[in-house]
């Protein structure tokens, strides 16, 4: 058994946003995704985590805040994981910060389960390349496979637990990007991502249809990544997140996780892009909007939104970096 010196790592991982999104699972014990994905990582939002291997322990315990968590389901996939790779036995602590603010409007479970993977590898004293540490994080959530890495990142769907990673977009052209995040309600959704893709890809009768949508995105939005092509990246993003949200609407039963003032920054964006202000929209598994802008229009952006919305809820993030791991 290996161990670091006092069983216990901690590590640092930013929150991504999919340009090209991630919805439905072919396997969930796995997370094996039926598709592939391309994501963002932001600088502004990330999660701190510290894992703890303690033979006192009698179960794994998890605390998100300072609060003690009931359903530790998804950290014990992690962690069991490591139990086995290191051969450690005993239970873990798991302390999780979150950095990224509710009224920022995004899920934390990307960063989270990115941190909780490299923390816990690094408190069992593994030494896992990149690739390993997002197959890892894979297990807790599937978008946290992309927290892993730093800037443009694919998520690589593959066919088993060793051949679904995601790694780090090279020769990307493409710097110049900002994400503005318009906050429309930090209530918590009544339909959970994992059974909202579930209830998509079981019951929606577009959901072949989405498989070839996404094939031929990721293609694309490489391709602008490579070229610069901002216009060509937004609009791809943009048709890629409401053809998502058309899944949810086409299931059985339907639902949806737009609310009026997600239609509203809708609205806004395309006017902005009608009146010349290059700018494009992309809506997760929640009511909340991501504004894509580039510098020459970042200011007349965010002051329309502060002005339709209020400054308070709006957040700015950019290109964000990898994971990184803190000595303890
Ligand atoms: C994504 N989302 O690609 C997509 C787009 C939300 C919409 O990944 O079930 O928390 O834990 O694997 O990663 C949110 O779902 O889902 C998500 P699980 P996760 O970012």
């Amino acid at each position: 058994m290996t161990t670091s010196a006092n069983n216990q790592g901690t590590a640092i991982a930013h929150t991504n946003i999919a340009l090209v999104k991630y919805w439905g699972k072919i396997d969930s014990e796995l997370t094996l995704p039926y598709t592939g994905s391309l994501s963002l990582t932001l600088d502004k939002f990330y999660t701190e985590t510290k894992v703890t291997f303690n033979e006192e322990l009698s179960a794994d315990k998890l605390v998100v805040d300072g609060i003690p968590q009931d359903n530790v389901n998804k950290a014990k996939k992690v962690l069991n994981r490591v139990r086995q790779l290191s051969g450690i036995e005993s239970f873990a602590k798991v302390e999780s910060a979150n950095f990224v603010p509710t009224s920022a409007g995004f899920a934390s479970s990307a960063s989270a389960f990115a941190a909780m993977a490299a923390a816990s590898a690094s408190a069992a004293g593994l030494q896992l390349s990149s690739k390993d540490l997002s197959r890892l994080a894979r297990l807790g959530s599937g978008s946290a496979s992309r927290s892993v890495f730093g800037g443009f990142v694919e998520w690589l769907p593959g066919t088993d637990d060793e051949s679904s990673y995601a790694y780090p977009l090279e020769d990307v052209v493409l710097t110049d990007i900002f994400v503005l995040a318009v906050n429309i309600s930090s209530k918590k959704k009544q339909v959970s991502s994992g059974e909202g893709m579930k209830r998509s890809a079981s019951t929606s009768p577009y959901y072949a249809d989405w498989q070839k949508v996404v094939a031929e995105d990721l293609i694309n939005i490489k391709h602008a990544l490579k070229t610069d092509d901002f216009s060509l990246l937004g609009q791809i993003a943009e048709a890629n997140a409401m053809r998502m949200h058309s899944l949810t609407l086409s299931s059985l039963p339907p639902f949806t996780y737009f609310e009026p003032g997600t239609l509203k920054v809708i609205k806004l964006v395309q006017d902005l892009r009608s009146h010349g202000v290059e700018c494009y929209y992309t809506i997760d598994a929640g009511p909340n909007v991501k504004v894509l802008v580039q510098s020459n229009n970042l200011e007349a952006v965010k002051t329309a939104l502060s002005e339709q919305f209020g400054a308070t809820k709006i957040s700015e993030a950019k290109p964000g970096p990898e994971i990184e791991l803190l000595d303890n």
